[in-house]
């Protein structure tokens, strides 16, 4: 697998398969059994790639479906595309995917946030037109990231008189489908598989250190740096190495700089190829309890978000995503995390762009049964989080790293989102977590988030920053604005009492109907959000430890149906629309004041 994004380069070409393709649901998984993968999918209805399929028709079973789901497309490989290296490489397929390409099969993926590739250099009827088969299966279990439970619900309507019934204890709706592109690549035969770039900065000069890995047997490399403007800046040649540059500009929140490395490869018995890769100059630490970025405290200000939007669900969409970026700008944010799950490479390109500040959450999310049916029950255990579930835990954590540690936007690793923190043997699940993350990359700090009281969180004492999610004035002390401030104050301390570590608040909130309106302020009210929004923030600035705030959520989004939601989590400081509420320009106002 390779995990640079695809490009074309005089060597090298993407070519984007994204469109409308064939979509079959499977109501008993038994399109194995019944040749699917084997010829042109019958009954086919039609389905946009990238999207998710819940959305789009009109059909609840289509939108509920719990299994496995077929696409399907025809595509042509040109017949100048011969003696390459050919593969199909999809974005991110949720939750796990098995590929055909004309009826041979070339790959299969668990996991739904991440990228993976097939090799079809054999299989590829180059010349002609090829059929590409997709089997997308989104079922959850104790094995999976996230984890959710299948149960079976008597049902005298279904011939074998029971429906599968998915839970999961999250509440974001389970979209599922071909989110991201999927695209049809060709390199040479002998190419360059990864590059990772990690740089230092000394006194005036930035160090660019580059690491390559290739297949084939290379007679040269050559590494070269360039500027914005096109000019070089240093180069290197060897297949890994140094470049400094003198007077660098860094990379910094706010203010993206970005160089081009540009990495040449020439192999005995083939091609040379040519990889281009955008690089910002910037280092990350924390030290005496603040968090540097380029050897400056640096504050959060922003938002837990989601990919989340009208009809596509969590599909890549570029619309939504750059008015995104032009909100958090608008609004004086400087960074966000990807609760709860790693967000498209076309996301992260855009934070290098923009200069907004990621923090790169792992889809560890619903470890945990809150006040639900089976509170008091164990998660970390042999029959729920196990062995298993761990060993899928860090190879996510190593793809996610590999997929992601050249982003200068990214600044520390999220391993987990409220998991049950409390449990005896959730200690050696995250100590081995924890080192994972490290090993895979010493150069980022690392963190949990954890929604427990201090005394009793038992792994936060892991991780370099301990995020919190705390919902005073809402969960806790419902329609009480009065309580906040001192609530927050008292357990924010305690906290950094018990940990002594640097703390950053990832969620605080209230779910608000935008266009409700009540004074004195009522919950769901415009008035209650602002309100709640101003109080907990203003216990902010007077906490020296306190690293950051991030609102939740950034956008109403999508949730499973349940009596506390009103067509969604309506935490929103925008609409789903992604228009502003009335809390947006309170925030607005804090944060273009900032005085952190
Ligand atoms: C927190 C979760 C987040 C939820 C939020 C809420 O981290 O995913 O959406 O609560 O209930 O517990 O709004």
């Amino acid at each position: 697998m390779s995990s640079l994004y695809p490009i074309d380069s005089e060597s090298r070409e993407a070519k984007d398969l994204s469109g409308v393709w064939d979509f079959i649901i499977d109501p008993d998984d038994r399109g194995i059994d019944r040749g699917w993968h084997l010829s042109p999918l019958k009954g086919a209805t039609a389905m946009p790639v990238p999207a998710s399929y819940n959305d789009i028709s009109t059909d609840p079973a289509v939108r509920d479906h719990v299994g496995d789901v077929w696409y399907q497309r025809e595509f042509f490989v040109p017949a100048s595309w011969g003696d390459s290296r050919l593969a199909v490489r999809f974005g991110s397929v949720t939750h796990h995917a098995e590929v055909w390409l004309n009826g041979r099969r070339v790959a299969e993926h668990r996991g739904g946030f991440l990228p993976f590739e097939a090799d079809i250099s054999d299989v590829a009827i180059i010349g002609a037109s090829n059929r590409l088969t997709v089997r997308v299966n989104n079922i959850l279990d104790w094995t999976t990231l996230p984890p959710g439970e299948l149960t079976y619900k008597n049902d005298p309507a279904n011939p074998s008189g029971k429906t599968r019934r998915q839970t999961y204890h999250f509440d974001f709706f389970n979209f599922a489908g071909i989110h991201r592109p999927v695209y049809l690549t060709r390199t040479p035969k002998y190419f360059i598989r990864d590059i990772s770039v990690t740089t230092e900065i000394n006194g005036r000069d930035g160090i660019v250190r580059y690491e390559t890995d290739l297949h084939g047997n290379p007679d040269r490399i050559t590494a070269v740096l360039h500027d914005a403007e096109g000019q070089v800046v240093a180069e290197a040649t060897g297949p890994s190495g140094g470049l400094v540059v003198h007077g660098a500009k860094l990379w910094k929140p706010g203010n993206a700089y970005l160089y081009r490395l540009e990495v040449s490869a020439s192999f005995t018995g083939g091609q040379p190829d040519v990889y281009r890769l955008p690089v910002g100059i910037r280092t990350v630490r924390i030290e005496g309890g603040k968090f540097l970025i380029n050897d400056k405290p640096f504050y959060f200000r922003g938002f837990g978000k989601h990919e989340d939007a009208d009809l596509r669900g969590r599909g890549l969409d570029h619309a939504t995503n750059v008015r995104d970026f032009n909100l958090m700008k608008w609004i004086g944010a400087n960074s966000f995390r990807t609760s709860h799950y790693p967000y498209s490479e076309e996301i992260m390109q855009m934070a290098d762009r923009e200069g907004i500040v990621v923090i790169d959450e792992a889809p560890a999310v619903g470890m945990n049964f809150f006040g639900g049916d089976q509170a008091g029950e164990k998660i970390f255990c042999e029959q729920r989080v196990n062995d298993k579930t761990l060993a899928h835990h860090l190879q996510v954590m190593r793809d996610l790293i590999e997929r992601d540690r050249n982003h200068p936007s990214v600044v520390m690793w999220s391993v987990a989102n409220e998991a049950s923190t409390g449990e005896d043997a959730a200690v050696p699940y995250f100590t081995a977590v924890a080192e994972e993350t490290r090993k895979c990359d010493p150069t980022r700090p690392i963190s949990i988030v954890t929604f427990r009281p201090a005394r009793s969180a038992k792994v936060e004492h892991l991780f370099d920053v301990i995020g919190v999610n705390r919902y005073k004035g809402w969960y806790e002390n419902p329609g009480d604005l009065g309580s906040i401030q001192r609530d927050i104050e008292h357990d924010l301390r305690e906290l950094h009492e018990v940990f002594g570590k640097p703390i950053l608040v990832t969620e605080f909130g209230a779910d608000t109907i935008a266009g409700f309106h009540q004074q004195p302020p009522a919950m769901f009210s415009e008035e209650y959000q602002s309100e709640l929004i101003s109080l907990t923030a203003s216990v902010f600035d007077r906490l020296d430890f306190l690293i950051g705030e991030h609102v939740w959520n950034f956008a109403d989004f999508a949730t499973k149906q349940g009596p506390n939601r009103v067509l969604g989590n309506r935490k929103g400081v925008f609409t789903r629309q992604r228009q502003p509420k009335m809390a947006a320009h309170t925030l607005r106002l804090r944060w273009n004041n900032a005085r952190k």
